[in-house]
């Protein structure tokens, strides 16, 4: 399926640098030297209630993480897919008495509107689950010839005693990951199956549900974690730099696609960083399509809010922190682009050279926006009480924070 249109990131003068960051599979930080060509795979919504500000704060992670390799001018290869089939989706539908792939339509194209006015980086590559079906059955497929999967009343599922690295994104133990798998779209108390974590990789047909030629297989739809590892083999291959997703994908998400990807194809690790934005709440709670306590990202729009404030609003935050949504976030966020905007808004100012070097230096040290708008705060408070002689540094701020943030001034 075709991405949304991408903001123009200006070119800065100097250097960019290296991007640290931190990798959940090894709990530290890593410095990832990518090749001229860094590789990273996100992984996109399931679409109903999008765009909540969650959602919206972790693409906006991966969007600095993008952003941080341009300035190395580096390219950037980026793949993102829509679940634009599984239970959840199906359930919301059935719900709602609409169609599940009208609902998706309508909440994909939604969330492409957001995207944009957020100016975030769009993916070279936007894959749906449904458009993805051709290429997971082959690998289902092997994964069966390897002895890696195993049917169970016509599904199969896939073995994680077959991968000797399993637990080493995520680490945690067996009682864990047993409640989580149950509390995130697994099943391990279906009787039968060889290990309960053990995670469906192809679901046979079912009654009134929708379904696909899956080969050998037999008619049916795909599991979760295939979907995602098939669309990151097929176009980023082993190896890539950084696999992004919030911190409620670790696990199973993220530890079973590694597994699934590392059976495949004998190597390991599938990324080089697994990399996890925290949650964001709403009235104490992680906000949750679940749960209902959304706020959405289009509705602050229509509200009349510019989306650059949006933007600040989820920047103010560490990207790693669990935090909450409030209308204080939101107003100081909005008080913040005034400032800014008034700073720039004058035909010189005080030199902006040494702000550049602090907000890359903030952002390469695991994506400390705060840090970066600490320093912009700082240069624009001196611009508003006392301006300064330099002529281009209006430019070079509005230039550093489009580039580096993608706020637009
Ligand atoms: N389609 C799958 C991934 S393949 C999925 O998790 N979709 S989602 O719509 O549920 O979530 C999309 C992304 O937003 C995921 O990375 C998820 O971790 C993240 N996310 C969901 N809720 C929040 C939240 N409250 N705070 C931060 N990130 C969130
Ligand atoms: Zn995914």
């Amino acid at each position: 399926m075709h991405a949304w249109p991408a903001s123009e990131v200006p070119a800065l003068p100097g250097q960019g640098r290296d991007l640290r960051i931190h990798n959940t599979a090894t709990g530290g930080l890593v410095t990832l030297q990518p090749g001229p060509v860094a590789r990273i795979y996100v992984c996109g919504i399931t679409p109903y209630d999008a765009t909540h500000m969650g959602h919206a704060a972790t693409y906006n992670a991966f969007d600095l993480v993008q952003r941080v390799w341009l300035d190395t001018k580096r390219q950037v290869h980026y793949v993102q897919n829509v679940t634009d089939v599984d239970d959840p989706l199906l359930e919301r539908a059935e719900r709602d008495g609409v169609d599940w792939v009208a609902l998706a339509e309508k909440e994909t194209s939604l969330f492409r509107e957001d995207m944009t006015a957020l100016r975030m980086l769009p993916p070279q590559h936007y894959i749906g689950a449904v458009e993805a079906i051709p290429g997971i059955v082959p690998l289902v497929e092997r994964l069966r010839d390897l002895g890696a999967a195993y049917e169970l009343e016509g599904d199969i599922y896939f073995s994680v005693e077959s991968d000797p690295h399993f637990g080493s994104v995520s680490h945690l133990d067996a009682a864990a990951m047993r409640l989580l798998s149950a509390e995130r779209g697994g099943d391990p108390d279906r009787p039968g199956k060889k290990n309960p974590l053990d995670p469906m990789l192809w679901m046979a047909a079912r009654e009134g549900e929708p379904s696909w030629d899956g080969a050998s297989l037999g008619p049916g739809r795909p599991g979760w974690h295939i979907e995602c590892v098939a669309i990151a083999l097929d176009h980023l291959g082993m190896g890539f730099d950084v696999q992004g997703g919030g911190s409620d994908l670790a696990f199973p998400h993220h530890e079973m696609g590694a597994s699934h990807a590392q059976v495949l194809t004998g190597e390991f690790p599938m990324a080089k960083a697994y990399v996890h934005a925290g949650m964001v709440a709403l009235d104490g709670e992680k906000m949750s399509k679940s749960k209902g306590n959304l706020v959405f990202v289009s509705q602050v729009r229509r509200d009349g809010v510019d989306p650059a404030a949006i933007r600040l609003a989820l920047l103010a935050h560490h990207y790693r922190a669990d935090w909450e949504w409030t209308d204080q976030v939101l107003q100081d966020a909005v008080d913040r682009l005034d400032r800014w905007r008034a700073a720039v808004s004058r035909p010189d100012g005080p030199g902006a050279d040494a702000l550049v070097e602090e907000i890359r230096d903030a952002l390469s040290n695991d994506l400390d926006a705060p840090t970066a708008l600490a320093a912009v705060d700082r240069w624009a408070a001196r611009q508003n009480s006392e301006g300064g002689p330099d002529t281009g540094a209006p430019g070079l701020v509005t230039r550093a924070v489009d580039a580096l943030l993608g706020v637009a001034l």
